[in-house]
């Protein structure tokens, strides 16, 4: 036999017998976007620090016991800290996520992210992306040199979640602090303790322990799937946000003796929908209720969410009107996602509040 030959049937050798004798790790792509993951501080014991300094080589580097658990592969698709997230980003991430996916590169996704924005970027993957491999979100509260890092055992929780048979066909994910949350529910809950996150209205999906996850429930999958996007619609909201024409909602908050001044500024923007933080049971100021009278005649949508971080808007609020949505669970930043998205495809009241119902 040539040496060629030779060589040929070593490497087929060398690719195949893992998989004959199947101890195939599963394959886990690090996405990584920036945060206090990748942050840097002045000392170990320093308060300040830059987040998104680190890239995700590095961050792997820190969590050496992730290579055991699967065959990771590393993708730096942005580095900035999460309260500068874009819906352009979003739509990116989406995208890269869909395509390791639909291209079998990977059997799962974690995703490092800031933790300021990580409940509405988890929400949006969750509503547009319909595949049933895990996707995790993960991140840290304190910087990467700090004594005391988080960073390290959540990517290595995040990386055992997304290689676990259990996680699929659970929507998209976090991790933090050894707990599971689902995108839907959990909110941050603490602007500086690593226990910073929180699912008030049903607890965590479930922990880990050990690299294992213990679920608390069982598979919800993905509770809305009206929205969800193939590769060319992920392409069609990129071409809406690039043509402005991807719709626009803002969120209003509510207090004691708010004014509608906010309101009618955004209506003189053009805008196609704004979601209320409002009081209690989602209610508001009298000014605000005028405002959004403004809003049903001028045809822009609205939601009744609460600044409350349990208990959501449901049918039964104060005073309700026709052409009303309610936000049911949703926090307010949530609902403003899904509003944005749903106006995408749907332009009617009815339509838009089955989408709200879970
Ligand atoms: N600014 C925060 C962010 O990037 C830092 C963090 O907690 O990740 O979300």
């Amino acid at each position: 036999m040539s040496l060629k030959k030779y060589l040929i049937l070593a490497t087929l050798c060398i690719w195949t017998l893992p998989a004959l004798c199947g101890v195939q790790k599963p394959r886990v792509t690090i996405v990584a976007t920036g945060g206090t993951i990748a942050g840097t501080a002045s000392s170990a014991t320093g308060t300040s620090y830059d987040p998104a300094q680190l890239t995700v080589d590095a961050l792997m580097a820190q969590a050496p016991g992730i290579s055991a658990r699967a065959t990771i592969t590393g993708l730096q698709l942005c580095n900035i800290a999460s309260q500068h997230m874009t819906t352009q980003i979003w739509i990116r991430l989406g995208s890269v996520i869909d395509s390791l996916f639909k291209n079998d590169i990977c059997d799962g996704v974690v995703v490092t992210h800031g933790t300021d924005t990580m409940e509405e970027t988890a929400f949006f993957l969750d509503l547009v992306l319909g595949h049933d491999n895990p996707v995790v979100l993960t991140g840290a509260m304190r910087p990467a040199n700090a004594l005391g890092a988080d960073g390290p055992v959540n990517l290595f929780n995040a990386v055992c979640l997304a290689a676990h048979p259990a996680a699929r066909n659970r929507g998209v994910m976090a991790v933090m602090n050894d707990y599971i949350y689902a995108a839907a529910e959990f909110t941050k809950v603490h602007t500086v303790n690593p226990d910073a996150f929180a699912s008030p209205d049903r607890g965590p999906l479930g922990v880990i322990r050990g690299g294992n996850p213990h679920f608390f429930r069982g598979p919800a999958g993905r509770l809305r799937t009206q929205l969800t996007c193939n590769t060319k619609e992920l392409q069609e909201l990129s071409d809406k946000l690039r043509d402005k024409a991807f719709p626009r909602v803002e969120i209003i908050l509510s207090y004691a003796g708010a004014t509608a001044g906010l309101i009618d500024a955004l209506l003189k923007n053009g805008m196609d929908g704004i979601v209320i933080a409002g009081v209690g049971h989602g209610n508001y100021s009298q000014e605000i209720e005028t405002g959004i009278q403004r809003c049903l005649e001028q045809g822009v949508f609205v939601v009744r969410a609460t600044r409350v971080l349990a208990g959501g808007v449901t049918f039964d609020v104060e005073k309700p009107f026709d052409g009303q949505i309610v936000s049911g669970m949703l926090s307010p930043q949530k609902a403003r996602i899904l509003l944005m998205l749903a106006l995408t495809r749907f332009n009617t009241t009815e339509q838009l509040q089955k989408i709200f119902n879970r």
